[in-house]
């Protein structure tokens, strides 16, 4: 897996607890996204460092009447089995989010998109069922990827282009009302992986 490191990478990790380059979308009256750009600082590190320790493992999805393998690999911790989080910084990005959005985030899903064949189909998020406006925080390592907005339902996309630790969190209506996507890309393109906080989901997403 060849991964190209970003042209300025700082190798001491740590968040920006101020949230200095945050700006706020509304995507309609009642759905809204954060960007980040660069929240994570050692973005690098902590890919490398996750790309280590992690059990990767392929997951099964339903496909039509069949099931076959998510083309992406998945880790998952959730804060129920008093085991710390896999990186000390997870445990401070997620106090650090929890505080600023006022959601006790308790699990963190990973997601590696080894090449530009991994991806993510579009979907809204389980736990919407069972949590009334679910937030999800998105921080990226690794390359920048595609991922894309439209409304449940169709219509126009929005994109956005996530890697390098940038901070993404969807909120309000957006699981309801809105569908997300991590693309195939046509071209070359090196690892990310998300590492995604969620709050009062049961198991593994999707
Ligand atoms: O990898 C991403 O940025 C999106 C992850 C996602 O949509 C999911 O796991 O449900």
């Amino acid at each position: 897996m060849f991964r190209q490191r970003s042209l300025f990478a700082v190798d001491e990790v740590g968040i920006d607890h101020a949230f200095e380059g945050v700006t706020r979308r509304a995507l309609d009256a009642t759905s809204w996204v954060d960007l980040c750009p660069s929240w994570l600082r050692g973005a690098d590190t902590v890919f490398d460092e996750l790309h280590e320790r992690i059990t990767w493992r392929t997951r099964r999805v339903p496909m039509y009447d069949r099931e076959v393998d998510e083309p992406r690999l998945h880790g998952w911790w959730r804060d129920d089995r008093g085991v710390a989080e896999p990186l000390p910084v997870l445990a401070t990005m997620r106090a650090v989010l929890t505080e600023r959005y006022g959601a006790a985030f308790d699990s963190i899903g990973l997601n590696l998109y080894r090449d530009r064949h991994d991806s993510v189909a579009w979907h809204r998020d389980r736990h919407r069922r069972t949590v009334r406006q679910p937030v999800v925080a998105i921080v990226s390592v690794g390359d920048r990827r595609p991922f894309r907005l439209r409304p449940h339902g169709g219509g126009a996309s929005l994109a956005f282009e996530l890697g390098h630790g940038d901070l993404f969190v969807m909120g309000g209506a957006c699981q309801h009302d809105w569908e997300h996507t991590v693309p195939k890309c046509t071209t070359g393109v090196g690892p990310r992986i998300s590492i995604t906080f969620r709050h009062g989901a049961e198991r593994p997403p999707r």
